[in-house]
């Protein structure tokens, strides 16, 4: 059953080419390899309208170490308000924007400006966070202090005030609304806070004992025609046999099936708003073959199916 028809039919592609919160230079050049592996074409043989409104500008990443546990605060905010404003004017047109990262500090940024629009619309709100990282740091827990390891927390409240209630509240979202698919590397202090703030983690000790299929009707049970779900894709939640374009890979990700079976049943529920493509980093990558499997991926977010169901 492919529901994509009732997906807004105007999507908008917004480049975010930066790196300033990543650990690795080179997430910085995913738009353009997202472009390349022709993700506007892509998504516009599924029957949809795609505009590329090109790239947005913030500063220059000045690559320097970390300040009372953060790296590059100050840019960062700068980044993802540019990012709040562009993913908050699209979704007040009634269109669907796709965020193309740029590192996962993004994050903040465009699940802020959802929160923000679900607010002035009276709608509910649930973000899926496929990621092989909890990305719930805080500056006290973090052995690095780059801050795409922490826009779950700051999203949930836990951070700086330039980073946190962009969407005019704080907590922008409640750590409930978030259901994690893929976690396979969490920081010890991290973990706790995890458990803490009560965050739903579908890890990967999780998918192997359940399944994804499982899986993904626990993460998207609940959900009705009133719910905004809004999907955030690090690239770095595939197994990196299949997707080695990633500063960060970590080993034991979910496979090509598994992966397409989770995009799958996203695009079932009909009820995707909004999406974030991060971490993608050419820098690291093979012939453009991760930003091909992404864009894979993301055809069947808007509803290509191998299915030889009827109907499908
Ligand atoms: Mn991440």
């Amino acid at each position: 059953m492919q529901n994509t028809d009732s997906l807004p039919h105007h999507i908008t592609l917004i480049g975010a080419p930066t790196d300033i919160g990543a650990g690795a230079r080179g997430a910085s050049m995913g738009p353009e390899a997202l472009r390349v592996a022709d993700l506007g074409p892509v998504i516009e043989a599924q029957g949809f309208q795609v505009t590329d409104r090109g790239n947005l500008y913030g500063p220059a990443n000045p690559w320097l170490p970390p300040v009372e546990g953060y790296r590059h605060l100050d840019e960062v905010a700068a980044w993802n308000r540019v990012v709040h404003e562009a993913v908050y004017e699209e979704l007040s047109l009634g269109r669907l924007p796709i965020l193309l990262g740029g590192d996962h500090c993004l994050g903040i940024g465009s699940i802020s400006a959802v929160a923000r629009h679900c607010r002035a619309t009276g709608k509910k709100l649930r973000v899926l966070w496929l990621d092989a990282h909890a990305d719930f740091n805080t500056n006290a827990l973090t052995p690095t202090g780059n801050i795409h390891g922490m826009p779950v927390a700051c999203l949930c409240g836990y951070g700086p005030a330039q980073i946190t209630g962009l969407s005019g509240q704080t907590p922008d979202i409640e750590p409930g609304w978030v259901r994690q698919i893929g976690i396979r590397s969490v920081d010890q202090g991290e973990k706790r806070l995890v458990h803490e703030a009560g965050l739903e983690v579908f890890d990967m000790r999780y998918l192997d004992e359940m399944g994804m299929r499982a899986t993904m009707e626990s993460a998207l049970s609940g959900l009705d025609a009133d719910t905004h779900l809004h999907v955030s894709f690090d690239v770095d939640f595939l197994d990196p046999e299949i997707a080695p374009g990633v500063g960060t890979t970590v080993p034991g990700g979910p496979t090509y099936r598994e992966a397409q079976l989770c995009m799958e049943m996203i695009a079932d529920t009909g009820l995707m708003r909004s999406l974030d493509v991060v971490e993608l980093n050419p820098a690291f990558d093979v012939r453009n073959k991760t930003a091909e499997l992404a864009v894979d991926l993301i055809e069947s977010l808007f509803g290509k199916s191998t299915l030889m169901r009827r109907g499908s």
